[in-house]
Formats: structure tokens, C-alpha cells, sequence
């Protein structure tokens, strides 16, 4: 089969590789759709460190082809949703209710057990993103990492949702739990932006102002929801905030870019007592300042968004309902579609800012 492949000294190429048969507890995946995200560019990068060569895609659909054994739940034929973290159900996290940090296995590119499913020509082993490795035409990857939908959905949408949709817009309604009439801003408004913006609008913000660098991706902020857009090149972001608010800044600010000065303006921007909810993945090495005093004397809540808090399970099936009873739009996010051969080029596509996701499609 076909594989997008990143290796050491080459961003991502096409491979044709061999994939073994699932082994106890995993599923073979026929794979529909898989959504280009900012993190499969972060492995490229190695802004992401997982070990080289490794089968990119974390965010994908498609059809159940086999089951291995004591698999229990699925059948050959369901449609499926892969969730980029495993949820194993017995660890400290899944006993704790924080299923999104799930620790059933270390993320270096193996299948739970540790050993490889992918192999090149040459009999050599190859990792897999986040136990998928789903930009590739089948996929074997463990039963706790999928959840079945149904069948009417179609898969292209419905793959948005196991990454940048989920984070999106699991950032507004689980993890800052945006109240209903409230203000928020959007720091970024790229795929996870723009699932934020329309957490924010299900959640039922009263304002929603989106700020960015770009007048095409405003533009679409707008689409989505925005109730105001900031250019940021041209404009005070945080003054701007704060004069769209009544001189308080919003309740509810968010981060969707990985940036420390956006992390920073976010903080800035938000009202005192308001929730700053960071969602972009920044580097390792990256800080960012806080006054020491006004930590204290502010009383802002800075959380941390990991897969938009997400219990999969429950809201991968909450989330495509939405979809289907016209409340959340995936229609519109999926701006580009891919061959597999001519997925490299969504890389391109995505650092020129062009999509607001681009997705790649298998025949
Ligand atoms: C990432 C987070 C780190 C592991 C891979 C997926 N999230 C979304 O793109
Ligand atoms: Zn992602």
C-alpha cells in the first residue's frame, strides 16, 4: 500500500510499503479520509520529536477491514473515527476521567506492544503517528484508539474531528466552558481557530472576536462566527479587545497558534477573573513571561488544552450530531482535497496559509 513517510534527511515522500495483519486488540482500517494538521508538519519539522522514518497522520476515517483477536465491539464494515490518543480505560488517567492523557503506551512511533505493523521494501521497521500512522491507504491501529460513528456521515467530515475539530471546539465547551452570552477572542484562526470560534458560537458566546494576520483566514473566522476580527499587523490586538468589551477585555480568551507572544496577548486581553485557554502547541524550549504581581492581583485562570479535553467515546458521536442537525459546519472547513500522491503538496498549501483544512482522500 501507499504511505506518507518522513524520514531523517527528506521532509515526506510516498512510500509503497507492507502492512502486517492486526495483532490482539487492533483493527484493520481502511482509510477513507485523513486531515492534514499543523503537528504532522511539527513531526516533518522535528518540532514534534518522534523517531524517523515514521508513517505520518493522526487525523482519519474509514472502514474496518479485519479485527484481530479478543477484539470486541467492532465489526468488519463499521465506519470508524481515530482518535490520536488511546483510551485504554483502566490506566490512573481513564480511572480518573482524563481519558485524553491516557498513558496505556509511550509515543515513539510503535504499536502498544512495541513492536511495528509498517515495513519498508527492505523488511525495515516504520513507526506510526500517534499508534495510526493514518495518511496511508489502510492502517492497523489499536480498538482503543477508534470510535464507530454512523454510517450516513461522510468520512471525509467526519475525520476533522479526531484532531483539530475535537481540540477546537472541545477548547471552548470542555475545557474553558464558555458560558452562554459571554465575550471570547480567538488568538489564530487556522483549523483549530476556527473550531474554537465555532465551540464558541455552539456554546452560545454573545461576542466572538477573531484575531489573526491574514484577511483571507478573518474572512473566514467570520464565516464560522466570528462576531469581530482584529488584524493584528495593523492593529492593537489586545487594545482592540479591550475597547470591543467595554474597557474589560474578554471573558474567555484563547490560543490557537503555538505562539509565546500570542500566549502572552491572550493573558493580556482577557478581563480580570476571565479564562485564558492555551490550545496551541508551542516548542519545548519556549517560555512565556507572567507578571509576578498581576498573576495575583488579576485573577485570570490560564489552562492548558490537551485534545480539547476530550473523552472520545462520548464526544467524537456529540460532536457529528451537531454536524448533522446543521449546528456544527465541517462542509466548509474541508478547503482542499489530496491523492495520495499529491499529499506533500498539502504541506505546501498549509505553510502558505492557503486551507482552512486540507484533507487527503483514497480511492
Ligand atoms: C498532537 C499533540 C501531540 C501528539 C500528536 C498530536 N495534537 C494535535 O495535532
Ligand atoms: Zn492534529
Amino acid at each position: 500500500m501507499k504511505a506518507l513517510v518522513t524520514s531523517e534527511n527528506e521532509k515526506c515522500s510516498v512510500e509503497e510499503v507492507t502492512l502486517d495483519p492486526p495483532k490482539a486488540g487492533e483493527l484493520k482500517v481502511k482509510m477513507a479520509a485523513t486531515g492534514v494538521c499543523r503537528s504532522d508538519l511539527s513531526v516533518i519539522n522535528g518540532g514534534l520529536p518522534l523517531p524517523k522514518p515514521i508513517v505520518l497522520g493522526h487525523e482519519g476515517a474509514g472502514v474496518v477491514t479485519g479485527l484481530g483477536e479478543g477484539v470486541t465491539g467492532f465489526s468488519v464494515g463499521d465506519h470508524v473515527v481515530l482518535s490520536f490518543n488511546p483510551a485504554c480505560g483502566h490506566c490512573f488517567f481513564c480511572e480518573n476521567k482524563l481519558p485524553q492523557f491516557c498513558d496505556v503506551a509511550e509515543m515513539n512511533g510503535m504499536m502498544i506492544d512495541g513492536t511495528a505493523r509498517v515495513h519498508r521494501q527492505d523488511g525495515s521497521d516504520l513507526g506510526v503517528m500517534t499508534f495510526l500512522g493514518c495518511m496511508a491507504e489502510e492502517a492497523v491501529i489499536p480498538a482503543i484508539s477508534a470510535q464507530t460513528i454512523d454510517p450516513a456521515i461522510p468520512l471525509d467530515k467526519a475525520a476533522l474531528v479526531g484532531c483539530g475539530v475535537m481540540t477546537g471546539v472541545g477548547a471552548a465547551i470542555n475545557t474553558a466552558r464558555v458560558a452562554p452570552g459571554s465575550s471570547v477572542a480567538v488568538f489564530a484562526t487556522g483549523g483549530i481557530g476556527l473550531s474554537i470560534i465555532q465551540g464558541c458560537r455552539i456554546a452560545g458566546a454573545r461576542q466572538i472576536i477573531a484575531v489573526d494576520l491574514a484577511d483571507n483566514k478573518l474572512e473566514m473566522a467570520r464565516h464560522f462566527g466570528a462576531t469581530h476580527t482584529v488584524n493584528g499587523g495593523s492593529e492593537d490586538a489586545v487594545a482592540k479587545c479591550k475597547e470591543l468589551t467595554g474597557g474589560y477585555g474578554p471573558d474567555y480568551t484563547f490560543e490557537a497558534a503555538g505562539v509565546p507572544e500570542l500566549m502572552a496577548a491572550s493573558y493580556a486581553a482577557a478581563r480580570r477573573g476571565g479564562t485564558v485557554t492555551i490550545v496551541g502547541v508551542g516548542k519545548l524550549t519556549d517560555t512565556v513571561p507572567f507578571s509576578a504581581l498581576l498573576l495575583s492581583l488579576d485573577g485570570k485562570t490560564v489552562k492548558g488544552c490537551y485534545y480539547g479535553d476530550t473523552n472520545f467515546r462520548h464526544d467524537f458521536p456529540m460532536l457529528l450530531d451537531l454536524y448533522q442537525k446543521g449546528k456544527l459546519n465541517l462542509d466548509d472547513m474541508v478547503t482542499t482535497t489530496y491523492s495520495i500522491d499529491d499529499a506533500p503538496r498539502a504541506f505546501e498549501d498549509m505553510e502558505a496559509g492557503k486551507n482552512a483544512r486540507g484533507v487527503i482522500l483514497y480511492d
